[in-house]
């Protein structure tokens, strides 16, 4: 590591103006982690001694990105351009490429079978006489991911003199999903409008596309789902297929697969037939037809994706088919050109009084072994939905036959929108890391989904992505965050949400220790804090109806009963929580037998969980020696008093970094400290009026009556609509 340069703002706004460089100047994000902003004088000068020339091909688009990549950076971190050549003419250059496509990797013998097609080495070695760093791979694609780790390397200020860096992703499919609707909406999206510009396309090929692109592979993304899994039948016309089509061409030196979301009911929509039963002959043959053509205008096309059967989306079951009938049978019309299907396993219906939390399972956990080799069941981190914190999906350790993916939201829709600074990373660690038990200790979530518990090679993570047209992608600088941590998971699910928020945060903002380690420290904290704010002990899914935005634990006007807060805290004058236990739905048995019996032990359960399993006393004894009502009081109060501490923090950072960035920030804070009180008080002022406990003395009661905040309506709520 080198030594940061300075101890204060003021030093490096003295050494700005004296090098005549601007570092501070406004920023608005669009450059997400991809800055290359100069570095630091004496960092700077320590790397351009050792990226004295570039060696790098464009015989092919890969490459030519790879080399263009290298030059960008390097030129902006560095501060000057750095010199091209063919051959090694002095010490400490930079060589990219592989044996095929370079004399010299060729040349330097090292074994790139294992590398794959993404994985790649980064060495320092010696090429005729001479010191230099190699960045070499099997393919151009593991050398274009081998080139931006480097770029990495300098723009958090490692060391890179004795380089050797092995890495290959753990996971196949690192994919986005866009719910991304054709009139330009997205679905649970706070960060403008969708980001694809379908009236133009296919003529007009925004140069954000490529921008697009190029941030996705910086982190290992592989693939893009384009349409949300709220599907229509449009996206398969041929006018459409075009406009995918051009995306295809934009995204494909940068590793990018297009996939959709299809709409199981398109056959009658745009095919003319009567009937979208899998088992049809005629249904098989337009799906194979739709597959032909697909890949005839996009040769690399990925597959589709699939919400059938849950939400009012048509599926199998609508003839009585199973939910493998209807996955394999697109699975056969991709399988020729080399397609996946990804069909969600995200089902529940009002009409099944079973607990909707075991619903996936029950129904998914009996068709194991029967799904065709290219299809995964694509399943959600938890058992109910996108919540600030539930138990890790049941599904996960239960369907050893079936590649399961994992699917992450990375756009906050249950976690404060674009305005609350939540970090993600945690939330993702927490489910990766989960122990399953499924074949005993150390079966966990993350080696379900690398493939390495049951023996799949074809494995997958996807992400909802949290990307709109708002210029800063992603409705706020912090949300950054959690569109690279996805990605760098999805590389390697073992990684720490720690280290990668440091790296996050190193590229995104500074180097600076100073500013580096309070805002890693907050990040951290973030999640746990909006856990306690909104749902703590196990609580979840207490948002406002449809909308998703802000307290409305007293909320039952939703027409289906599982959407209805009530539905999931089932407080009532005695006591508050769902009985997930033996006594009570039974959920706990999904899990494997030592958890199922942990689970079902209220002694036992971590107290996190607590209220998702079990329904107990207000007077409960917690391990604190607390009552569960008076721990329920002081998580609520403990979440505002964090998001107190964080706005403190960034207050206290003014100066580290650019205005603009400083500034929204800043308010977004104070948005959030105003809401997380909010959270608190409308909760304690609702489980009070059910509780009829008084507050413990020194916790303050809600400013407002109960019926003040139940009274408050949210129209226009981004992200949702009557669509
Ligand atoms: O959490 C719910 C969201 C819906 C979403 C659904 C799903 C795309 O509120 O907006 O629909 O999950 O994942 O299918």
């Amino acid at each position: 590591m080198i030594p940061s340069l300075r101890s204060g703002a003021t030093l490096l706004l003295v050494l700005a103006m004296l090098l005549g460089a601007a570092p501070l100047r406004a920023e608005d994000g669009y450059d997400l982690w991809l800055r290359y902003r100069l570095l630091a004088p004496e960092q700077a000068k320590f790397y351009k001694n050792r990226a004295t020339e570039l060696i790098a091909g464009s015989s092919t688009p890969t490459q030519s990105v790879t080399r263009g990549e290298l030059l960008r950076g390097l030129q902006g971190l560095l501060g000057r351009d750095v010199p091209l050549s063919d051959s090694v003419t002095r010490d400490n250059a930079i060589i990219v490429g592989t044996p095929r496509s370079s004399a010299l990797i060729a040349q330097l013998h090292l074994d790139t079978q294992h590398l794959g097609h993404d994985g790649y080495v980064i060495r320092n070695v010696v090429v005729d006489g001479h010191a230099a760093t190699a960045i070499v791979a099997q393919e151009d694609m593991g050398a274009l991911y081998g080139a931006f780790h480097f770029l990495r390397l300098l723009e958090t200020g490692q060391a890179i003199d004795h380089l050797d860096l092995h890495e290959t992703p753990r996971v196949k499919l690192r994919v986005l999903n866009h719910w991304d609707y054709l009139n330009g909406q997205v679905e649970r999206g706070y960060a403008g409008a969708s980001i694809w510009d379908w009236w133009k396309l296919p003529d007009w090929r925004a140069p954000r596309y490529t921008d697009y692109a190029r941030a996705n592979a910086s982190i290992g993304i592989n693939g893009t789902v384009l349409d949300n899994v709220n599907a229509g039948a449009t996206i398969l016309t041929s006018t459409y297929l075009q406009k995918v089509a051009a995306l295809a061409d934009v995204f494909r030196p940068y590793g990018i697969r297009v996939y959709l979301s299809i709409r199981f009911s398109s056959p009658i929509e745009i095919g003319g037939l009567k009937t979208a039963d899998p088992l049809d002959p005629q249904v098989q043959a337009w799906w194979q037809a739709k597959a032909d053509e697909i890949y005839k205008l996009i040769p690399d096309f990925g597959g589709f994706l699939v919400k059938a059967n849950s939400e009012g989306q048509p599926g199998p079951e609508d003839y009585q088919r199973s939910h493998a009938d209807g996955a394999n049978m697109l699975a056969n019309a991709l399988a020729p050109h080399g397609g996946i299907v990804m069909w969600r396993a995200f089902v529940y219906s009002a009409s099944n009084p079973e607990d909707r939390a075991k619903q996936a399972y029950d129904e998914f956990k009996p068709l194991d072994g029967r799904f065709r080799a290219n299809v995964l069941v694509q399943v959600k981190n938890g058992p109910v939905d996108f919540q600030p914190r539930e138990p890790f999906h049941p599904l996960f350790g239960a369907m050893p036959k079936t590649p399961l993916m994992t699917e992450f939201e990375i756009t906050k829709e249950y976690l404060g929108f674009a305005t609350h600074l939540v970090y993600l990373g945690p939330l993702f660690e927490e489910v990766l890391s989960a122990d399953t038990m499924a074949h005993g200790k150390g079966s966990m979530v993350a080696k379900v989904i690398d493939g390495s518990l049951d023996g799949h090679a074809l494995t997958g993570m996807a992400g909802v992505a949290n990307i709109g047209t708002d210029r800063d992608w992603c409705g706020s600088d912090f949300n950054q965050a959690n569109w690279y941590v996805f990605g760098r998971l999805a590389w390697n699910p073992s990684l720490s949400s720690r280290a990668i928020a440091e790296e996050w945060v190193r590229m995104t903002f500074s180097n600076d220790q100073a500013f580096v380690k309070p805002v890693v420290e907050m990040m951290m904290g973030s999640r746990e804090a909006a856990v306690d704010y909104m749902t703590p002990l196990g609580l979840l899914h207490l948002m406002g109806p449809g909308h998703h935005y802000g307290p409305a634990p007293w909320d039952a006007s939703e027409s289906s009963a599982d959407w209805r807060p009530v539905y999931y805290h089932r407080a009532n004058r005695q006591g508050i929580g769902f009985d997930r236990s033996r006594s009570g739905s039974d959920a706990v048995d999904q899990y494997a037998a030592p958890l199922a019996a942990q689970f079902n032990d209220l002694k036992q359960t971590p107290e996190q969980y607590l209220l998702y399993f079990h329904h107990i006393g207000w007077d409960y004894r917690m391990r604190s020696g607390h009552t569960l009502w008076y721990e329920l009081v002081a998580h609520y109060t403990q979440g505002v008093d964090d998001v107190k501490r964080m706005r403190q923090t960034w207050l206290g950072l003014h100066g580290y970094i650019d205005e603009q960035r400083y500034e929204q920030t800043a308010a977004f804070l104070t948005i959030q400290e105003k809401e997380a009180q909010w959270w608190r008080d409308a909760s304690i002022g609702y489980f009070q009026s059910i509780s009829g406990l008084p507050l413990p003395p020194a916790y303050a009661s809600p400013p407002q009556s109960l019926q003040y905040y139940e009274s408050l309506t949210f129209p226009y709520a981004p992200g949702f609509s009557s669509w």
